[in-house]
């Protein structure tokens, strides 16, 4: 039977999917977020309720993000590096908040996975060998999750619903952007049980000396065209940083685009923000017009390019290129500072 959603169904299909299983593989995206750390343990706790002995979230990538780190401190998520699992170990396979063959994700080319969860624009072909569930309606991958554990009837003690609630808040930039209904009846059944403390403190983490000099550089280098803010990192030590600068940045009051770079392993990263609904669609287009990949969702969107030049030629060619698609061709060049 369907809820008014029509998704009830999709908890049983997973379920199929995934039992039997006495250990099981919970993957989510290179350098993970709250989104997809909170769904990983939310689908953890699901199928320890179901039965299972053991499972294990891992990630490929590292956490540079300040707040990510807390939240895995403070919440004690066990999350293991990619490289440190034995992948035949695992029964089964489980993706959440990606999707295989998208280049965020690491997973040799060869392995059987068994169920996605995602809330991105991704399309299974009609014959794909696992379960999905892909609710790109939804602002977050975890209000997929929490409903999966409300229809299970699995308790959620406050420690996750801490991390399902704050999942939900970091993907939906505090209920501002891509919200569902779904969205927020599950932020507020987490928020009657989270840990308030908890949440506080992994909001307002200890910072990393890096964390001030990626400020630095962002605010350093950052220009404006007209609406259109641009900020170049330089190399990186941790890909979040791009997205966190791009946040800080697109903070400006007359902004209505964020374009972040970095250079991290011979990839030019970039993020880009925006207050309308195209972040996605500029980022998909930036890509296409620089050989790379990009795509994203209405307001936050990233990718990558490849460095096939001088470093300076190839950010001359993305101005130029972040030029025409914002439309800004003759706006003048200011620097923020
Ligand atoms: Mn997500």
């Amino acid at each position: 039977m369907r809820d008014k959603y029509g998704y009830n169904h999709k908890l049983r299909g997973f379920r199929e999917a995934v039992m039997p299983a006495s250990s099981v593989l919970i993957l989510t995206h290179d350098y993970p977020d709250p989104d997809c750390l909170a769904s990983a343990c939310g689908i953890s706790e699901l199928l320890s309720f179901w039965g299972v002995t053991s499972s294990v979230i891992s990630f490929g990538g590292f956490i540079g993000r300040a707040e990510n780190r807390a939240m895995i401190r403070l919440l004690n998520i066990n999350i293991i590096p990619f490289v440190l699992t034995e992948i035949t170990e695992f029964d089964k396979i489980v993706l959440v908040d990606c999707y295989p063959g998208q280049g965020n994700v690491s997973l040799p080319p060869d392995i059987a996975i068994h169920a996605v969860i995602d809330h991105h624009h991704n399309v299974p072909p009609p014959d794909a060998p696992f379960f999905y569930d892909i609710r790109e309606n939804y602002g977050a991958a975890t209000t997929i999750v929490t409903s999966y554990l409300i229809e299970a009837k699995c308790p959620v003690p406050p420690k996750l619903a801490t991390a399902l609630f704050y999942g939900i808040n970091a993907d939906t930039g505090g209920m501002r952007r891509n919200v569902s209904d779904r969205d927020i009846e599950c932020y507020r059944l987490m928020f009657d049980i989270m840990d308030y403390r908890l949440l506080s403190e992994i909001q307002n983490p200890d910072r990393e000396v890096e964390f001030f000099r990626m400020l630095n550089r962002a605010t350093g280098a950052a220009v404006t065209y007209d609406n259109v803010g641009y900020t170049h990192l330089g190399n990186v030590t941790a890909p979040d940083y791009i997205s966190e600068m791009a946040d800080l940045i697109h903070s400006l009051e007359k902004l209505e685009w964020t374009v972040c770079t970095g250079i991290f392993k011979n990839q030019l990263y970039f993020s880009i923000r925006s207050k309308s609904n195209s972040a996605g669609v500029m980022a998909q287009r930036l890509a296409a017009a620089m050989g790379g990949n990009g795509g994203g969702r209405l307001r936050a969107a990233a990718g990558q390019l490849p460095i096939k030049t001088e470093i300076n030629i190839l950010l001359a060619k993305l101005e130029l290129s972040i030029r025409e698609i914002f439309n800004i061709k003759d706006a003048p060049k200011e620097s923020l500072l």
